[in-house]
């Protein structure tokens, strides 16, 4: 029998699956099990056919503050290497295929900041402070950090944040293209809401495959990625989809998309 979440909220807004991180004593702290709570609620959004797009949020302070350090403190390299310990539930949002956006206010550092380049897009609140400080803890980022970073932000900025441990405010990070939009803190929501509205109103077979094919320009070199999303591209041809949108500009109405 399935319990309540208790490190997250759960909510629906029209066809958007909202979770928000619920840990704020700890600025929402990421432990295990605030990570498999988060993990089957975006799967549960993923497989509801009523669902077309999610959003993941913290609260004004945090996003998230990190990994607990606190629960990590006392661990052994055979702890978390044996166990896989810590990481083994932090990639099951990457085998969600909707979009996921992360709407972020307050603190995103280490794991936080980690979480939110694991979603599709970042939306930030002018207050939001992005930051990979596991170097000040005699560590290093453990969830792609190292990677996702210099992929966002190049080399010179990932370098700094990293050996630094600094922090980058919200006009840096969308200076720097970490985050696609910066608004004020208390229209946070309504723009990733609205975002995500935009998007449900597409076809879900096209939505996909543009996330596919942009997540395949990470995982592959420019003649393979070119390849893929024109193969994507092709196979939405073969979609009801299509018919209907290409119908729809030509007869200057609304498209009517039933994701078939
Ligand atoms: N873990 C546990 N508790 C935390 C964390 C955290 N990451 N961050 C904050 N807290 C707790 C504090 O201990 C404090 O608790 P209490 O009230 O009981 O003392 C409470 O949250 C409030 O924090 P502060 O009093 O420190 O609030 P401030 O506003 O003064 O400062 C900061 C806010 C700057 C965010 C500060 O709390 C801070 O520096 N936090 C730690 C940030 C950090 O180092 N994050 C990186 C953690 S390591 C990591 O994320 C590795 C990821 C690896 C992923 C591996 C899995 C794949």
């Amino acid at each position: 029998m399935s319990t309540a979440p208790e490190c997250i909220t759960v909510r629906t807004e029209g066809r958007v699956g909202i979770v928000t991180l619920n840990r704020p004593k700890q600025l929402n702290a990421l432990n295990n099990q605030l990570m498999d709570e988060l993990g089957a609620a975006l799967k549960a959004f993923d497989a509801d056919e009523n669902i077309g797009c999610m959003i993941v949020t913290g609260s004004e302070k945090a996003f998230a503050a990190g990994a607990d350090i606190g629960a990590m403190a006392t661990y052994t390299f055979a702890d978390v290497y044996k166990g896989d310990y810590i990481t083994r539930n932090w990639e099951t949002i990457r085998s969600v295929r909707k979009p996921v956006i992360a709407a972020v206010s307050g603190f995103a550092l280490g794991g936080g900041c980690e979480l939110a380049m694991m979603c599709d897009f970042i939306i930030a609140a002018d207050n939001a402070k992005f930051g990979q400080p596991e170097i000040k803890l005699g560590i290093i980022p453990g969830a792609g950090g190292t990677q996702r970073l210099p992929r966002a932000v190049g080399k010179s900025k990932a370098m700094d944040l990293a050996l630094t441990g600094r922090m980058m405010d919200a006009t840096e990070a969308e200076r720097a293209g970490l985050v696609s939009r910066v608004v004020p803190l208390d229209k946070l929501m309504d723009e990733a809401l609205g975002a995500a509205l935009i998007i449900c109103d597409f076809s879900q077979l096209a939505v996909m495959a543009a996330k596919e094919s942009v997540n395949r320009a990470f995982e592959s070199g420019l003649s393979d990625g070119v390849m893929f999303e024109r193969r994507m591209f092709h196979a939405l041809f073969a979609t009801q989809d299509q018919k209907e949108g290409m119908a729809a500009f030509v007869e200057k109405r609304k498209p009517d998309f039933r994701n078939v």
